[in-house]
């Protein structure tokens, strides 16, 4: 664990361990140069307990980076909660109340919400003993959940991808292969559909593959199939699924999906340019979700001012594109570049 701190550029880390439950409970604060860190909870099963900060600490970058182009005036944090496996409900519940007496201790610095492993409903355990829970259920004063908003931001983003390659964004008759169809995964089918797109979907629960199959009429693909013949290659399911041994396999022509640290490598951004592969940066792309949380809860926007937000991401893509193609970077490269000069110039 000293290694995992040691390789991180940011600003703390809280590690707990509660012995009832055999967990690891971790709380990474990147940066709050441009306000309060804020950044969702993970409830999750890792090898090694290192392996659940080292995912805390990265996706708390990312959501540093999240927020800065996003222009939340917010910092960047995530949780990680590390179980051994499934645990009994009572013990869950023990896990979420340690975990909201953690956020509690640092007054606010950070604020947590719900992630992969936790719902809306966690959040309103958390909530009665911290306040700093963003996305409580609506009938506990919260906005609900963040996925569906976050399916329009990545809709949006491919939108602006296509358009980008296509000079229109049409998606009619469109190929696009969405791996994971979960809270995320599901709204952005039948958005994709609904506009003409012919979509392949993959899952690991055959359960919601089928589902999707007789709702939507999508074909599907096994769960480890990543060389789908497409256009748009959208990862929604867990990240690090793009690195130099999975870019020369990949058949399509944009890679554009909602998971968080898609790239296994910073260096994966300039493989998928050099293999002719337009990449939507994860943390340009997948805003969605930070944009109605902090947008409702933090900044009091109505319904009209987050549509805007996620408008405003597909917009931002266009702009990354077009200045990675003008400066002949990667547009991780170039997005990078947006979120150090917000965070250069400070809060606005
Ligand atoms: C994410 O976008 O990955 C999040 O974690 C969303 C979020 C944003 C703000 C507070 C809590 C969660």
């Amino acid at each position: 664990m000293h290694e995992v701190l040691r390789d991180w550029d940011g600003e703390n880390a809280l590690i707990s361990y509660d012995a009832r439950t055999q967990s690891h409970l971790f709380i990474a604060v990147h940066s709050r140069r441009l306000g309060p860190a804020a950044g969702g909870t993970r409830l999750k099963t890792y090898p090694t307990p290192a392996d659940g900060l080292r995912d805390a600490t990265l996706l708390a970058r990312a959501m540093t980076y999240k927020m800065a182009v996003a222009g939340l005036p917010m910092g960047g944090g995530k949780s990680v909660l590390a179980v051994p496996g499934e645990l009994s409900p009572a013990d869950r519940l023990h896990l979420l109340i340690r975990h909201a007496h953690n956020v509690a201790t640092l007054n606010g610095s950070y604020s947590t919400g719900p992630d992969v492993g936790t719902t809306s409903l966690d959040m309103d355990v958390l909530h009665a003993h911290t306040p700093y829970a963003f996305g409580r259920s609506p009938a506990r004063g919260g906005s609900g959940s963040s996925a569906p908003d976050t399916a329009v931001g990545v809709f949006n983003g491919i939108r602006a991808a296509v358009a980008h390659l296509n000079g229109d964004p049409a998606l009619d008759g469109v190929r696009v292969f969405v791996q994971g169809c979960g809270a995320v995964g599901e709204p952005l089918v039948g958005m994709l559909v609904d506009a003409g797109a012919v979509v392949v979907v993959s899952d690991v629960v055959a359960e919601r593959v089928e589902m999707l199959v007789r709702k939507y009429g999508v074909t599907s693909v096994a769960p480890d199939v990543l060389d789908v013949d497409c256009d748009v290659y959208s990862p929604c399911a867990l990240g690090q699924v793009i690195s130099a041994d999975v870019v020369p396999t990949l058949r399509c022509r944009i890679v554009a999906g909602a998971a968080n640290n898609v790239l296994v490598d910073h260096e994966d951004g300039a493989r998928l340019q050099q293999a002719g592969i337009l990449y939507a940066p994860d943390f340009v792309i997948n805003a969605g979700g930070a944009i109605h949380l902090i947008g409702y809860e933090g900044l009091g926007w109505d319904s009209e001012q987050v549509a805007a937000g996620l408008v405003g991401i597909g917009d931002t893509l266009a702009q990354i594109f077009t200045t990675a193609d003008d400066q002949g970077i990667s547009t991780e490269q170039a997005a990078e570049r947006v979120a150090e000069a917000r965070l250069a110039a400070g809060p606005s």
